[in-house]
């Protein structure tokens, strides 16, 4: 994956929270693109906001936290990436207000699909159905040997993850640790989640849904995202000029041109959406947001 960012002209008379609420009940057909945003309620950092990782990882002292993602260094050293893992571990079985809209636009038979840069697993948490989700960033339900192709239950890491030491194959444990002379790569019988690195490619699913996905789309969604990372910030370009496309995010985004921008919490945002709709949401915290 790498960086770009992209634009685009709004569309007319799309200008305001009752446009969306109209645009919503309208649309059979939605994208819905999300990123770490929807999960810092649940306590998950992001990347790129003031206490996000990036600036905790730059605390630590690492001047590029970008690297620690770097599938090259991780080949070279995978302590650093298990440094930070567990801050990173997805959470036990919890959603939030956000998840259950989308999970809420299935139900009603608008979800398209949802394109999740997120690693965390929630969206099953929250019951919206695998079909209707791309992982474009992969996720810590699987891990893959480096050196044999093995993979495993992602949860079989997780301990090795707390304790920040390196998890291993079971097959190439045994000849890794015989290796007095240390002759064998860094990387070699170490276990990697499978989350999409920088110089990795996306998950085959994503290239084959994003395709017919963009032509069938009638409304899209961003919610939770800087969207700083491509390709997937580039689906905002994909889809028609004559799609609208609603941002819902915390900080605005300067590069994209959005034709409505729903500034806030996004727990919040999902909630008065909810609401407008006419809709309840499945989560204890509806009437509380309330
Ligand atoms: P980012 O670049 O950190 O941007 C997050 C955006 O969310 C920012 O623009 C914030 O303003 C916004 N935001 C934060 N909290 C809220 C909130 N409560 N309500 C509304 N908006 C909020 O993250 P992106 O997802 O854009 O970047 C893509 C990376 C992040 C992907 O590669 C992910 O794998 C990676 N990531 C995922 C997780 C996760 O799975 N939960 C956590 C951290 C990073």
């Amino acid at each position: 994956i790498n960086r770009v960012l992209s634009s685009r002209d709004k569309l007319q008379d799309i200008n305001t929270i009752e446009d969306t609420v109209r645009l919503i009940r309208e649309a059979k057909n939605i994208i819905v693109l999300t990123g770490a945003g929807i999960s810092t309620s649940l306590g998950i950092p992001d990347f790129r906001s003031d206490k996000g990782l990036y600036a905790q990882l730059q605390e630590l002292g690492i001047s590029d936290p970008t690297d620690v993602f770097d599938l090259e260094i991780f080949q070279d050293d995978p302590q650093i990436f298990y440094n930070i893992a567990h801050m990173v571990l997805p959470p036990g079985d919890v959603y939030t207000p956000l998840h259950s809209f989308i999970k809420k636009l299935s139900e009603e038979g608008k979800l398209l699909r949802n394109y999740t840069q997120n690693i965390d697993l929630v969206e099953s948490n929250a019951g919206i159905p695998d079909d209707k989700v791309i992982r474009c960033h992969g996720s810590f339900a699987t891990a893959t040997c480096q050196s044999c192709d093995f993979q495993v239950d992602g949860h079989e890491l997780y301990p090795a993850i707390r304790e920040k030491s390196i998890p291993l194959c079971p097959h190439c444990k045994d000849e890794r640790e015989k290796d007095d002379d240390a002759l064998f790569p860094a990387s070699f019988g170490v276990l990697k989640p499978d989350i999409v690195f920088f110089h990795e490619s996306l998950p085959k699913r994503f290239d084959t849904s994003i395709v017919e996905d963009v032509k069938k789309c009638d409304l899209l969604i961003a919610i939770g995202t800087s969207l700083q990372v491509a390709p997937v910030s580039k689906i905002v370009v994909q889809v028609p000029a004559s799609v609208p496309q609603i941002l819902i995010n915390r900080d605005p985004i300067l590069d994209c041109e959005f034709d409505v921008n729903l500034l806030g919490l996004c727990d919040d945002v999902a909630v008065l959406l909810s609401e407008k709709l006419g809709w309840t949401l499945n989560h204890e915290k509806f009437n509380s947001i309330k």
